[in-house]
């Protein structure tokens, strides 16, 4: 009898062991039960998961909120954006700090919202073939706030006459939110023509778009950041341009979606140039191109793109060297596609009729492994295309040349093979406008040279006060960097402070000019912009970097 009851109350145990863990795993996957399921998630994903699960939920309620303003103004949008708890303002905060810009509201918008339609009116009288060629629009995305990757998915399906849309791929570039890439499948399944490609190891964009391309099948590449929302009748004047002839690549005008209020803003009609330090940069338009009212709906050659969004014949793409598969993460793509397409025989144009919205922010959220892609990018363009106006750059940024540019020979062959023209033949026929740095005196430009080297170096110049850790008294925990201390980005966060052979990432001194050195490379910070929020930064001499030595409570 004792045997019996033994045997029942372990069967009652396994069953109920057996149901916590399938509610436990279930949970993980974002079926609610959030506290068990929180376990299972690393830190950092934490405090995002919840409002990334809202986000996916959102979507399915519906595409347009019944008896929504018809085009959002600006007092809907500051009620949308009222922090009104503790958590609210949490969440408000993590979603700056993962994506630099407002996450907060971004989750409380529809996915298609009503937005102005910023065209010109001679635009909206314009019609276009109804036979045009199919587009394959890739976006690519790194940590992306799922509610603004959803809204550029949403918006392009709805935006857009569905027999033109071949696919929509969306690549995801090795993201680290774990639950982002769960929720994300889940939710894409339902959705008509999207696929979704994954990179386990971190591409940058640049190879992360030539994934996406190499797996499309329209007859035109449409590549989008993962943070738009296309405006009315956006794709047609793109592809009636391509149409006419492939070689034409035509760029929508970039609208603005303001990054702290999501308002939709139109953007003036202006063309794409550079500076020499390699700088997308935008120029104005002559005078003359606004005396003829008629012109204003008609492209506008632009010397260059700013690079996020374009439409580009799918073959003449593949034909022209497609991107430069040695450029890392971010930066210089724009200039390189720009100089080719128009050395190479092509032609750049920026289409007026087409609006996209895009999300602008002031930094970029997400770090750079490998170190400065953009410098190491840029030299790749310098070293191609720029022929002897290279020079120019190196002077911009002082020490560039010095820097590994990797292996150039298959874009110097693609030059070759293309019979491409000159750079001097693209200053002189498109971009005349441009004009060339004052000639720097030789010993003016080793002084320049030294105070870059200077700033660099910085660290090593000032003296030591003291060294030691940094010692939370309450949890009697130690302030170290999150990631790696090299990454310029890197967050802090407290862990058991190290004893004996103590950590670098736990080591701070504390210098004569009173900043706080981490492993004395970089400082102890305030982001006083979208914090208070304590960071690491390059050290810079500023007030948000000084910090006082109290004996009562450590430093
Ligand atoms: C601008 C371009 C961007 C690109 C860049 C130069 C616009 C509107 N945007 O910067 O498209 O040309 O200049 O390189 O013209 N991403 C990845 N993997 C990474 C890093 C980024 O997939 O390792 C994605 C990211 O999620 C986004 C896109 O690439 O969808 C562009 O990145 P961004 O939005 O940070 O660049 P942005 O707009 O500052
Ligand atoms: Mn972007």
């Amino acid at each position: 009898m004792p045997r019996l009851k033994f045997k029942r109350i372990s069967i009652i145990l396994v069953t109920v062991c057996f149901g916590y863990w399938i509610i436990l795993y279930w949970s993980s996957f974002g079926f609610g039960l959030g506290g068990a399921s929180k376990r299972r998630f690393k830190h950092r994903s934490d405090g995002v998961r919840d409002t990334l699960l809202r986000s996916a939920g959102h979507g399915d309620e519906s595409l347009l909120v019944p008896g929504e303003p018809e085009v959002y103004n600006t007092e809907y949008l500051t009620r949308l954006n009222k922090i009104n708890t503790a958590d609210d303002q949490r969440k408000y905060d993590e979603g700056y700090h993962l994506h630099s810009f407002n996450q907060y509201i971004s989750d409380k918008l529809s996915y298609v919202r009503p937005i102005p339609d910023s065209r010109n009116q001679l635009c909206r009288r314009k019609s276009y073939d109804a036979d045009l060629p199919t587009a394959s629009i890739v976006i690519c995305f790194h940590n992306e706030a799922m509610s603004a990757l959803l809204r550029t998915v949403h918006t392009a399906l709805q935006r857009t006459p569905s027999h033109l849309v071949q696919e929509i791929i969306l690549v995801n570039d090795a993201s680290e939110f774990t639950f982002l890439q769960r929720n994300l499948s889940r939710y894409l399944e339902k959705l008509p023509k999207v696929r979704l490609l994954y990179s386990a190891e971190r591409l940058g964009l640049i190879r992360a778009r030539l994934l996406g391309a190499r797996n499309a099948t329209g007859e035109v590449l449409i590549f989008l950041d993962s943070h738009c929302e296309v405006n009315t009748k956006w794709i047609e004047p793109l592809l009636a341009r391509i149409k006419e002839d492939p070689v034409n690549v035509a760029v929508p005008i970039i609208d603005i979606v303001n990054a702290d209020t999501f308002a939709y803003e139109s953007s003036s009609v202006v063309k794409g140039g550079f500076n020499w330090g390699m700088h997308f940069k935008w120029d104005s338009l002559p005078k003359s191109y606004f005396s003829n009212p008629e012109a204003i709906a008609d492209p506008i050659p632009s010397p260059t793109m700013a690079g996020g969004l374009f439409a580009m014949d799918r073959k003449y793409f593949h034909d022209l060297g497609e991107y430069d598969e040695g450029m890392d993460v971010w930066g210089g793509e724009n200039l390189e596609i720009s100089f080719r397409i128009w050395m190479c025989g092509g032609r750049l144009e920026i289409i007026p009729c087409s609006r996209v919205g895009h999300i602008f922010r002031k930094r970029r959220p997400y770090g750079s492994p490998g170190g400065d892609s953009f410098l190491k990018n840029s030299l790749r363009v310098a070293l191609v295309w720029m022929d002897g106006y290279k020079k120019y750059f190196y002077q911009t940024r002082p020490g560039a040349e010095n820097g590994d540019p990797g292996d150039m020979s298959d874009r110097l062959a693609l030059r070759q093979g293309l019979k491409c023209k000159s750079f001097k033949w693209y200053l002189d026929n498109i971009y005349p406008e441009q004009t060339l740095p004052a000639s720097v005196d030789p010993g003016v430009k080793k002084q320049l040279l030294n105070s870059k080297l200077k700033e660099n170096n910085n660290f090593m110049k000032v003296e030591t006060k003291r060294k030691g850790l940094l010692k939370h008294l309450g949890s009697g925990l130690c302030v170290q960097s999150e990631r790696s201390i090299y990454d310029k980005r890197s967050l802090l966060t407290l862990a058991v402070c190290s004893t004996g052979d103590q950590s670098k990432d736990q080591v701070w001194y504390q210098t004569t000019g009173g900043d706080l050195r981490l492993a004395n490379l970089l400082c102890l910070d305030v982001d006083l912009t979208f914090g208070p929020f304590a960071r690491l930064m390059r050290c810079n001499g500023g007030s948000t970097q000084i910090w006082k030595f109290t004996t009562t409570g450590g430093a």
